[in-house]
């Protein structure tokens, strides 16, 4: 075989087997922000058999940036644990916070999440989920330039027993649950209450309040959980998204557990 040869096959043969043995996870995570990544470690370091989907060529979601493209970010102490775990490098600041390069954070995510086991699909939207017996069962997956070029081109379709919306502010999963299927969110109004403005604190906190399961197979985290359940911003202040990440990795694999032990 000519080299060019062995470069194509090899790339189609490890990409669709890739993309075959993710036909059934245990969870589907949309969006590679840093709660979406940290989800995918701890539930890979747990032996889950974990997918993550991001629209972006490079995921990493609001993290890269810092705060307006000053490339460091802050993480408090309660977090540390998570830096520590992911072994990022990172120096102490005032009143029990660290300083870390958001480039070096990202990139280490990335790293930690995928040599854990769990698969990352980039360029990939999830325009839709799987909805059946009043139960989010899957995510339904289409090439982003598809999407943009607003081709009429079918998904396909991956089943998980867990369904993660880390989207962000925008909370785009939660939103296409609820406005296709009409469906009521465990939340104060049972809809999408909306994200407010900046109070870093309050905001820290709870978002890691807010990560949950909101409807049957469905979880939040980071912004998301925020935008869903009402509550503030937190401007380039990480460690509730870190922890947010932690926690959905804790609900999920209960989640998965107690399912496999139903059926
Ligand atoms: C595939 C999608 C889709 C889709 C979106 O916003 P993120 O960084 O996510 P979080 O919540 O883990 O982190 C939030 C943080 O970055 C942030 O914005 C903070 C702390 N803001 C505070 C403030 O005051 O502003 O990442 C979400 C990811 C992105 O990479 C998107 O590309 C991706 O989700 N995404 N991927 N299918 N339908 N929608």
């Amino acid at each position: 075989m000519v080299m060019e040869t062995v470069i194509s096959r090899g790339i189609i043969e490890s990409y669709f087997e890739k993309l075959t043995s993710c036909l059934e996870l245990d969870v589907a995570i949309v969006g590679g922000g840093p709660s979406g990544i940290v989800a995918a470690y701890y539930l890979a370091k747990a032996g889950h058999k974990v997918a993550l989907f991001d629209r972006k060529l490079a995921p990493g979601g609001g993290m890269w940036g810092g705060a307006m493209m000053f490339n460091d970010i802050i993480v408090q102490e309660e977090a540390k644990h998570i830096l520590d775990e992911l072994e990022l490098t990172y120096r102490p600041y005032q009143q029990g916070t660290y300083i870390v390069d958001s480039v070096h954070a990202t990139a280490a995510l990335l790293y930690k999440a995928t040599q854990a086991g769990a698969k990352i699909f980039n360029c990939y939207s999830v325009e839709d989920v799987v909805y059946k017996n009043k139960r989010v069962a899957g995510v339904v997956v289409n090439w982003t330039p598809v999407l943009m070029q607003k081709m009429h081109v079918d998904p396909l379709t991956l089943m998980a027993k867990c369904v993660l919306d880390g989207t962000g502010h925008d909370c785009e999963i939660v939103k296409t649950v609820v406005r296709k299927n009409g469906v009521t969110l465990n939340t104060e109004t049972g809809g999408i209450v909306g994200e407010m403005s900046m109070d870093a604190a309050e905001g820290e906190r709870t978002t890691v309040i807010n990560t949950k399961e909101v409807y049957p197979g469905l979880f939040v985290s980071g912004m998301a959980a925020n935008g869903v359940s009402g509550s503030f911003r937190m401007g380039p202040i990480f460690g509730g998204m870190l922890l947010s990440g932690e926690k959905a990795a804790s609900i999920m694999s209960e989640s998965v557990k107690a399912q496999a032990k139903a059926q």
